[in-house]
């Protein structure tokens, strides 16, 4: 069993954690910080909470080569939804392919980065930032564990359950692919029903296939999306 948090590195502030995380990193370190000066999203974009309000988790996984890294997004994605859920005690859901959704709002975000033979899965959570607190101008609505719950919580006790769930899912993964959470990515599934739009291409979501695909419907004919952009209406 892959044990995640061995070592733990935490520092008050950093530009970003994924930076913390050195190239010889062994499985299973993980580096958090109270705050992120230049935090980062995929694509280029940022990631950004005020100091001490939000959970910045780097975690260094090295998988086996048969298993396609890009996986542990939606792996991590799981692990956070997990957390986020018994925190808030309220269902979560999972947006294709790294956005993990409460309300319908956008509480936590995944980023993989891979580097050689290791992936760094970077986790954010917003767990006490109040609205003023949130970016305005998300391309997903913000919204925080504090917003959605009326309540404050501990930081600490998330991080760990994010652990735990991360260590449950990614030996899961490890053993039998994405295939062992397609029914919780199923049950997750934010998109599917929805009319969305991918890079351009307009359609339904069917769902996410067990290879982690977004399965889009467009006039009758199925398309497997690797990648991309979904928005929604
Ligand atoms: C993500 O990117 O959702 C991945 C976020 C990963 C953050 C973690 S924190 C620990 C580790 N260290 C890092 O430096 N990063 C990782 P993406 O889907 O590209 O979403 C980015 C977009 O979300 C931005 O362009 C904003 O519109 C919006 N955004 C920024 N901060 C946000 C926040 N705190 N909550 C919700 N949305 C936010």
């Amino acid at each position: 069993m892959t044990s995640l948090g061995q070592p733990l590195i935490h520092v008050e502030e950093c530009e970003s954690t994924q930076l913390l995380i050195e190239p010889d990193a062994t499985e299973g370190t993980v580096a958090v910080a109270d705050y992120q000066s230049a935090g980062r999203g995929r694509l280029g974009r940022t990631w950004e909470a005020p100091p001490r309000t939000a959970i910045h988790a780097s975690i260094a996984l090295r998988p086996p080569p048969t298993h396609p890294p890009q996986e542990l997004t939606l792996v991590g994605a799981a692990a956070a939804a997990d957390a986020v859920e018994v925190a808030a005690d309220l269902f979560v859901q999972i947006k294709w392919p790294n956005d993990v959704m409460l309300n319908r709002r956008k509480v936590a975000g995944v980023l993989g980065e891979l580097r050689d033979a290791m992936v760094v899965l970077g986790i954010g959570i917003n767990v006490n930032q109040t609205r003023e607190e949130l970016p305005p101008d998300a391309r997903q609505p913000a919204g925080s564990l504090r917003t959605i719950t009326g309540r404050e919580h501990d930081r600490e006790a998330i991080l760990a359950t994010l652990l735990a769930r991360l260590e449950h899912h990614y030996d899961a993964w490890r053993g039998g692919g994405l295939a062992a959470l397609y029914q919780d990515l199923g049950a997750r599934d934010f998109l599917r029903g929805r009319r969305v739009t991918v890079d351009g291409l307009a359609g339904t979501a069917v769902g996410i296939d067990r290879a982690g695909r977004l399965v889009l419907d467009v006039e009758g004919e199925q398309r497997l999306i690797e990648s991309g952009e979904v928005s929604y209406s």
